[in-house]
């Protein structure tokens, strides 16, 4: 009998050991540790304005001082904020032409004269544009001497007085001059570089020697003159369908790029 009541005491702490055990388990679960909000710092100041001059923006920042923990409340996300800002208006500048420069000496042959400009200030922040040309030429000036060519030997004096040519290209069917005056009087002695072939110029050829006005934007006068030939018959291929050009005396390379926009959808 007294082992049995052994035997049931001990039965009794060990259950009475366990259920205090779960309790305390069951406690610390109902117990979570307290939420942390996110928090950031106040806003920083204004930083300079982007431009020195006009519409620019500024921006500011703030830092998360403390991230959140446990499900507390979530950092905001906008760190940075901009506003825009105006320094002072920026100044507006037209164009503006320097004086004309002086003329040149009268032509003989041509009676022309020529005298240029520069443009003194660009238009900036929407001012007006120079308007007009940057050269005069006047045609009839005074002529102070007879009309006399000074063209080495071995060059062919053009009607205009001041172009000298090389004298094979003369009477060959290509207008060297470009008044055309080495192709007169020639009868039947033109000789082509072509033969009797007739090749066109390879399309807008002319804008590869256009120059560009960076203060407007826009393609200005000729530079290079891509028309001659230099006596040369030299011929190149578009892509697609093989057509002869001639290539200009000025060009060293030109290619054609063809794009292509078929797919093999289209032939099946
Ligand atoms: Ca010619």
């Amino acid at each position: 009998m007294k082992s049995l009541t052994l035997v049931f005491l001990l039965v009794l702490l060990c259950c009475m050991f366990d259920r205090n055990e779960a309790w305390g388990r069951r406690r610390r679960r109902r117990t979570p540790p307290p939420r942390v909000n996110c928090a950031v710092s106040g806003w920083s100041g204004w930083g300079p304005c982007s431009h020195s001059c006009g519409e620019g923006v500024m921006t500011r920042s703030r830092k998360i001082t403390r991230h959140p923990m446990h499900g507390g409340s979530a950092c905001p996300t906008a760190l940075r904020g901009s506003a825009p800002c105006t320094v002072r208006p920026c100044p507006v500048f037209s164009c503006s032409w320097t004086a004309w420069g002086i003329w040149s000496e009268c032509n003989s042959c041509s009676s022309e004269r020529s005298r240029f400009r520069n443009v003194s200030v660009a238009a900036m922040f929407g001012g007006e544009t120079c308007v007009g040309r940057d050269y005069q030429t006047d045609r009839g000036c005074p002529q102070n001497k007879p009309c006399q060519t000074t063209c080495p030997e071995g060059y062919f004096s053009c009607a205009d007085g001041i172009t000298c040519i090389k004298s094979n290209l003369r009477c060959n069917d290509d207008d060297d001059c470009t008044d055309n005056s080495d192709e007169v009087d020639c009868g039947s002695k033109i000789t082509s570089p072509c033969a009797d072939n007739q090749y066109s110029h390879i399309p807008n050829i002319g804008l590869a020697g256009a120059g560009f006005d960076i203060t407007e934007g826009k393609v200005a006068g000729q530079i290079l003159d891509n028309n001659r030939f230099n006596g040369r018959c030299i011929l190149i291929r578009s892509g697609d369908h093989m057509t002869a050009f001639r290539k200009p005396a000025n060009i060293q390379y030109y290619g054609f790029q063809v794009p292509f926009f078929q797919s093999f959808l289209d032939k099946f």
